[in-house]
């Protein structure tokens, strides 16, 4: 039977790239993001390599929306067997002082709650796969201090304990859940966030996506770490 994979984030940047490199593998994709003419595009490029997706237009701050998508894999596939958990906002950049509460709460829903809420609806399925696999998007925000992002690093810095957590409840099953660290990449967030920065001198989303695509592999055996892509090399965090 078919593996299944949900991917979220895939209208753009990483995730975008990610779901071209899957497609080559025959899993079947569950896209998800909020922009339909960026999911369709993905869409034609994901069958013109091979692959097959099925496009969900949601967002991800819509918790009932995330509830119900681990019962419509279920209905429709009856398996799941990766998540590559990639939907991210870099918020606003300002003193902590400063920040707004929406602004704080709309950077926490969407990299930390969203993702624990996904997780929790996605979990049963993908316990089951023999070989589930979950990578959960982080940053070296997480774990260096840089004055005015505070929001963006405490969301990801709480990402990752959360993930080194659920990594030890599923131990005993055949789920593996780990975090991955691109480091600076050319995409639209990077942009905002270093809007001086030459974007040319940056690695293209493509050349991370295989390690992402890796981390799904049966044979790995790493639980609970942070792949990171700059050094090429596998971190315990915290
Ligand atoms: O970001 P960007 P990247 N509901 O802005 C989706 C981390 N990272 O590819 O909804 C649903 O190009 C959005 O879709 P849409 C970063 O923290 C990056 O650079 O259509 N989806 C789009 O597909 C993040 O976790 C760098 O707008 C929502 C995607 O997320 C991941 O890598 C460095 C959504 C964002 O595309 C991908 O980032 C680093 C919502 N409410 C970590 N909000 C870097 N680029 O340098 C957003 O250390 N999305």
């Amino acid at each position: 039977k078919n593996r299944v994979a949900v991917l979220t984030g895939a209208s753009r940047g990483i995730g975008y790239a990610v779901a071209k490199e899957l497609a080559k593998t025959g899993i079947h994709q569950v896209l998800v993001a909020r922009t339909v003419g960026g999911l369709e595009e993905l869409d034609d490029e994901v069958r013109a390599l091979g692959g097959s997706a099925t496009l969900v237009p949601l967002d991800i701050t819509d918790m009932q929306a995330l509830d119900r998508l681990g019962a419509s894999i279920h209905e429709r596939w009856g398996r799941l067997d990766a998540l590559i958990a990639n939907a991210g906002v870099l918020g606003v950049l300002a003193p902590l002082s400063q920040v707004k509460a929406k602004d704080w709460e709309q950077t926490m829903t969407v990299n930390l709650t969203a993702n624990w809420r996904l997780l929790r609806s996605l979990d049963p399925l993908l316990r089951k796969s023999d070989a589930g696999r979950a990578v959960f998007m982080t940053s070296g925000a997480a774990r260096r201090a840089k004055a005015y992002w505070g929001p963006y690093s405490v969301s990801k810095a709480a990402l990752e304990m959360m993930v080194r957590i659920y990594s030890q409840e599923v131990a005993m099953t055949p789920l593996r859940a780990n975090l991955f660290n691109p480091g600076p990449v050319r995409t639209a967030m990077r942009a905002k966030a270093m809007p001086g920065e030459d974007p040319q001198s940056l690695p293209h989303p493509s050349e991370l996506a295989p390690a992402i695509v890796d981390m799904l592999s049966p044979e790995l055996d790493r639980n609970g770490e942070v792949y990171d892509w700059p050094s090429r090399s596998w971190m315990s965090p915290g």
